[in-house]
């Protein structure tokens, strides 16, 4: 599993690397799963920093691929100075914990202001359904309807059911991803 894991993961991400640069924003509530997700990635070293201007990011880049990760919900006063990391981003992965129905809403919030964006207008969208182990987990349909993704338009979006503790759903994810970033940013 591990091993047939990393060689579609590889496949995933050779196409991204294929492209000439490549960045991807993960983005979600706190405790979605996203730090998970970039350890599972093994792309490099996970760098967390305390951004000067006050938030924290993780980065991890393995050649002309990066992808760049903070919490979104809450610190409100310094949400304006998100826009420095949007600019040229052509993917945004926006992880839910799919077993968080109380939250559900405020991810929805907060995922319809980041597709408000301006400097995120042509990046593609992969919604990562995180937590599908868990017994209460809400499956991809029902985060449909919940996120309101239906309604999404000009703007190429999909939404992968998945585990990223075990890394399910992770490769199919990426691969959509890779096929449907946006070339120009
Ligand atoms: P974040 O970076 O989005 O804040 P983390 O989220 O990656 O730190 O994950 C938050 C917690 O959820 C972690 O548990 C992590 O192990 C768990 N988690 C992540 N993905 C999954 C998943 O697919 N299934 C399950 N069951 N748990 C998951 P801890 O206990 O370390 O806080
Ligand atoms: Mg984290």
């Amino acid at each position: 599993m591990g091993l047939a894991l990393g060689r579609l993961l590889g496949v995933s991400l050779s196409r991204l690397f294929a492209r000439k640069e490549a960045r991807i924003l993960m983005l979600g509530l706190d405790a979605a799963g996203k730090t998970t997700i970039l350890y599972k990635l093994k792309m490099g070293e996970v760098v967390a920093t305390v951004a000067t201007i006050g938030f924290n990011v993780e980065t991890v880049a393995y050649n002309n691929i990066s992808f760049t990760v903070w919490d979104v919900g809450g610190q409100g006063s310094l949400r304006p100075l998100w826009k420095y990391y949007f600019h040229g981003t052509q993917g945004l992965i926006f992880v839910v914990d799919s077993s968080d129905r109380e939250r559900i809403l405020q991810a929805k919030d907060e995922l319809n202001m980041l597709l408000n964006e301006e400097e995120l207008r042509h990046a593609a969208l992969l919604v990562f359904a995180n937590k599908q182990d868990l017994p209460n987990a809400m499956s991809a349909a029902e985060m449909v309807e919940k996120l309101g993704l239906q309604s999404i338009r000009h703007r190429r979006w999909y939404i992968q059911g998945g585990c990223a503790t075990s890394g399910e759903g992770l490769c199919e994810g990426l691969d959509w991803l890779s096929t449907n970033i946006a070339t120009e940013a």
